[in-house]
């Protein structure tokens, strides 16, 4: 038999728009979720070291929303821990319980500067992309959605959101998806990030509905692939850290302390990075932040604030399962249709290269056994078709 092979994922976003933090939430809950019902589900990661640097582990990540949850409700605080500046792979494994079947999915996660067209990294990239079957846009929905907003229209502009959410860039490297023809079916799926509030209000169609917007670009160009599923599947990290407002982005240096990021509330005071009200002193220096300026423009994001719910304070993740069980059925759905061309004959070198890379995929498990089982989810409601704003704009299988 074939050397197993992990099933590639390429997750691409912006910097510090949640990335990491959203697969820490996202193993966690494959691990300890309902999941664990249907398949044994263990991280199987092994952190590297590259260029001096350790990968950051997913349980560091976890830690750090815990900790941010423990913040008091009173207060509202900027995030922004942890940036990550190479590229890890995170390693899934689903095992059929009491057998030796398994398969591997593997995340790779970067910073989100290598997803700035013409960068440093931009060749690495495009050469990752050619090779994976999965593209995750991980999106920051309090960008995404800024300029809709009545109060916060005039701060977060559009450019301000394409410019955060690399969206132009993201839209180049896509470019790179090879479909063959539509012989090797590929997926991409919009996630948003950070959109508590918009659930809570009621409002998650809003942010789908805002994807398909301000990508229509993008969606338009995988639409015209032969054999693209895409899809649309809003996570929420923590479950109960809610955005707040926006607000122009300074800096403070005081006589001590060193330089904190603030923001302004009125002449005499700013709000610190925890949420502390500070009044200004003669010896205070402040400054636009100049961290805040959106590489590649002249243009100065305004900084995300967000609270904790006062009426729930706890870590509460929604749906962050959903992104592996969808990607699942997809693949499984190119699993059974190579499957099937098989059977029909006519099966050229093109296709038997093909399905030898899905068999790496899945190792020993059987086409019949996968189909049982994501059936018995489905019908448990395990997977979600539809509903808190999970949308297909298109589907292959
Ligand atoms: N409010 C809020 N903050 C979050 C959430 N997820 C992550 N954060 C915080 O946002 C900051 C960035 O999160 P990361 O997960 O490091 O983001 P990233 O996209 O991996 O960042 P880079 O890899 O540096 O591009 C951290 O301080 C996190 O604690 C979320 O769901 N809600
Ligand atoms: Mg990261």
């Amino acid at each position: 038999m074939a050397e197993q092979k992990p099933l590639k994922i390429l997750m691409m976003g912006g910097r510090r728009c949640g990335k990491t933090s959203a697969l820490a939430s996202l193993f966690e809950q494959m691990v300890n979720g309902p999941v664990k019902n249907y398949f044994t589900v263990s991280d199987q990661t092994v952190l590297e070291t590259k260029d001096g640097e350790t990968q950051d582990s997913l349980n560091g990540k976890f830690l750090e929303l815990k900790q941010m949850l423990g913040k008091p409700h009173t207060k509202t605080f900027l995030v922004d821990k942890g940036p990550t500046n190479n590229f890890w792979n995170y390693s899934l494994k689903l095992q059929i319980p009491g057998t030796d079947k398994s398969m591997f999915l593997e995340f790779r996660d970067s910073a989100g500067e290598f997803f700035e067209a013409g960068g440093a990294h931009s060749r690495e990239t495009n050469d990752y992309v050619s090779e994976c079957d999965v593209f995750v846009i991980i999106v920051d929905t309090p960008y995404l959605m800024g300029c809709n907003e009545e109060e916060s229209k005039e701060l977060c502009t559009e450019a301000i959101n394409l410019g955060t959410n690399r969206i132009n860039d993201i839209h180049g490297f896509l470019t790179n998806i090879n479909d063959n023809d539509g012989q090797d079916a590929k997926m991409v799926v919009f996630v948003p990030l950070k959109c508590e509030k918009w659930a809570k209000e009621g409002r998650i169609d809003e942010v789908t509905a805002r994807v398909k917007t301000v990508y229509e670009k993008t969606i338009k160009a995988l639409s015209a692939y032969k054999k693209m599923t895409i899809g649309i599947i809003p996570i929420e990290t923590a479950g109960n850290i809610l955005f707040a407002e926006f607000k122009d982005a300074y800096t403070i240096t005081g006589k001590i302390g060193g330089t904190k990021r603030c923001c302004k509330i009125s002449e005499t005071i700013v709000r610190l990075e925890d949420g502390t009200p500070k009044k200004i002193k003669d010896t205070d220096i402040i400054n636009e932040d100049d961290k805040a300026v959106i590489s590649g423009t002249s243009l100065m994001r305004p900084y995300a604030w967000y609270n904790i719910n006062p009426n729930d304070p706890s870590y509460s993740p929604k749906n962050c399962e959903q992104l592996p069980l969808h990607i699942l059925h997809f693949m499984f759905g190119k699993y059974k249709e190579i499957e099937n061309r098989k059977e029909k004959g006519g099966f050229f070198s093109f296709l038997k290269g093909l399905w030898d890379r899905i068999c790496a995929v899945f190792g020993k498990i059987k086409i019949d056994e996968l189909d049982k089982i994501l059936t018995k989810m489905r019908t448990d409601g395990v997977i979600k078709n539809s509903g808190d704003g999970i949308e297909y704009i298109q589907k292959c299988y």
